[in-house]
């Protein structure tokens, strides 16, 4: 068998058997049920980002709406390590971190297959969440927007020959509608793989390439984490815009540096005799 992974087609999905090159496991064999066509995920390899309209809906979409201002109600007056109210024009509005130590309803998206099984197909099957956040953006605010930017800005020049460069995938699940009202996300398809290339702060113009997406509550848009991207700003006649930032990485790679992570958290809870996978999906598990 080769290293990589072997993969059989069903219509819609399909599902690849990977195999961990690890002599002390009892069953090296991982299966992955892929909620995506060999396709969609070339495109998604090519573009850097993946759309996926109405991802969440009904009682689902209503359960993380109710949890997010619950939690945003809670913490609006934070300040600090990427959390709170921001005016900043380089990152505007509320900044909420470390959810799912936060509410119940944010632990639904620790294995949620959609996303996870696609993060799996694209990074390996030994992957864990870096993080969820969110970001809040009010109509009647300043600065409800971003500047361009991409998330992982680590990557030397040159490169050495065994730079190992961070691949992550971010979620973005918007919870409202995105319209030229409320701040369409701006995205530079391709863009991920332009790692040899500066990009500037502070820019807020139209870029060569750039596409807006607008989308209805619910849908999400998976990101590589180096795909430049911006949301343009919540206008005066938009609403409240909300949206939930669900990191995935490599179990190897460190998590998200933003926000302070409860003490008693909900994932110290649930780590108290978890299995393997969800000590990887933690976080704990997986890097040897
Ligand atoms: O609000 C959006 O559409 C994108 C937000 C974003 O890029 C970020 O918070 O890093
Ligand atoms: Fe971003």
């Amino acid at each position: 068998m080769s290293t990589s992974a072997q993969q059989t087609q069903t219509p819609g999905n399909h599902t690849l058997t990977y195999r961990l090159l690890n002599h002390d496991l009892k069953d090296p064999l991982r299966r992955v049920e892929v909620a995506a066509t060999p396709e969609e995920l070339r495109a998604f390899t090519e573009d850097g980002f993946l759309v996926r309209e109405r991802l969440f809906a009904g009682e689902q979409l209503d359960r993380l709406r109710a949890a997010l201002d619950e939690v945003a109600a809670a913490e609006r007056a934070k300040s600090g390590r990427g959390e709170g109210l921001s005016a900043s024009r380089r990152f505007g509005g509320l900044f909420l971190r470390h959810l799912m130590d936060k509410h119940p309803a944010f632990l639904d998206l620790l294995r949620f297959q959609p996303l996870l099984s696609v993060a799996r197909a694209q990074l390996g099957p030994q992957v864990q969440v870096r993080g969820l956040s969110a970001r809040i953006t009010y109509p009647d605010q300043p600065n409800q927007e971003t500047h361009w930017h991409f998330h992982q800005r680590l990557i030397p020049d040159p490169l050495p020959p065994f730079f190992s460069q961070p691949q992550t995938i971010d979620s973005l699940i918007y919870l409202d509608d995105v319209t030229d009202a409320t701040g369409p996300l701006a995205v530079v398809p391709g863009s991920h793989r332009r790692t040899d290339e500066d990009l500037p702060a502070e820019e807020y113009g139209d870029l060569p390439g750039q596409i807006l997406l607008r989308l209805p509550a619910g849908s999400c848009v998976m990101c590589h984490g180096a795909l430049w991207h911006r949301a343009l700003p919540n206008r005066p006649d938009g609403t409240v815009r909300r949206l939930l930032l669900l990191g995935y990485g490599p179990t190897w790679m460190k998590q998200s540096i933003y926000g302070e992570r409860p003490e008693d958290g909900l994932t110290t809870a649930l780590l108290d005799g978890a299995d393997e996978e969800t000590r990887e999906l933690l976080g704990v598990a997986g890097w040897m």
